[in-house]
């Protein structure tokens, strides 16, 4: 057991930020998979596995390709209840908060179980909120729900202070993959000072001053996906 969610905490106490990428099976080709690590900055501390339409058998073989090269925790990001490989160390468990679509709620967490009570993954419940990032992002045309306005920041504290009174570790604020605005410091700095929950931040995040940026406001762990697959260097 890598204990993830416990070193994650830590690392928030001693004031480390982290820095996820994201690996979206689809688009990775595994024979790639050493040289796409040797190019993440070396303050990379997590990699995510996952994306909104990928089979269970690309899952798979993308998990075992990353982890034959790298000895960064693995963490599964998926998007439906078959993206789970029992190769990776960690499971985000996402509940869709900001969404009012049963089926992103429970549905999918319920099918998930037959394959994860057997797994030995750490199981991390997480409550997911997507955020408008100003175009219509694959989460949102997935699970048919609307995006949370970023100009109504009540309204995203008290659907992330709702996941964390129902017992979320973490709580994930998601602008949607290739974003156009990533989320809002601001809005990042009233979430966190609300809920002082561990708080995860992607989508359209493409260089080191949003990196930054989204760092100071007060995220723990900054997820990139695109910007490392059209190969940016930081
Ligand atoms: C998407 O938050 C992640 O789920 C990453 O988004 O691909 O825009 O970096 P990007």
């Amino acid at each position: 057991m890598r204990h993830v969610l416990r070193n994650l905490l830590e690392a928030e106490k001693a004031g480390k930020k982290q820095l996820a990428v994201l690996i979206d099976p689809e688009k990775f080709d595994p024979e790639t998979a050493k040289d796409f690590l040797q190019e993440l900055p070396s303050f990379t501390t997590h990699i995510f596995i996952g994306g909104s339409t990928v089979t269970s058998n690309e899952m798979e073989s993308c998990v075992k390709a990353i982890k034959a090269e790298t000895s960064l925790p693995l963490v599964l990001f998926p998007g439906d209840h078959q993206q789970i490989s029992n190769s990776a160390d960690a499971l985000l468990f996402l509940s869709l908060l900001s969404g009012r679509n049963p089926e992103y709620l429970i549905g999918q967490q319920v099918r998930s179980v037959a394959l994860l009570k057997n797994s030995g993954l750490e199981i991390i419940p997480t409550g997911y909120l997507l955020i408008d990032g100003g175009r219509e992002c694959a989460v949102q045309r997935v699970s048919a729900t609307a995006p949370l306005c970023q100009q109504d920041p009540e309204y995203i504290v008290d659907t992330a202070l709702a996941g964390k009174y129902s017992g979320k570790q973490l709580i994930y604020l998601e602008a949607g993959s290739g974003a156009i605005h990533p989320v809002d410091p601001k809005i990042i700095s009233v979430v966190k000072e609300a809920t002082q929950i561990s708080l995860i931040v992607g989508g359209g995040i493409r260089n080191a001053q949003q990196l930054e940026a989204a760092w100071n406001a007060g995220a723990d762990l900054v997820v990139i996906g695109t910007a490392f697959e059209q190969g940016l260097t930081l």
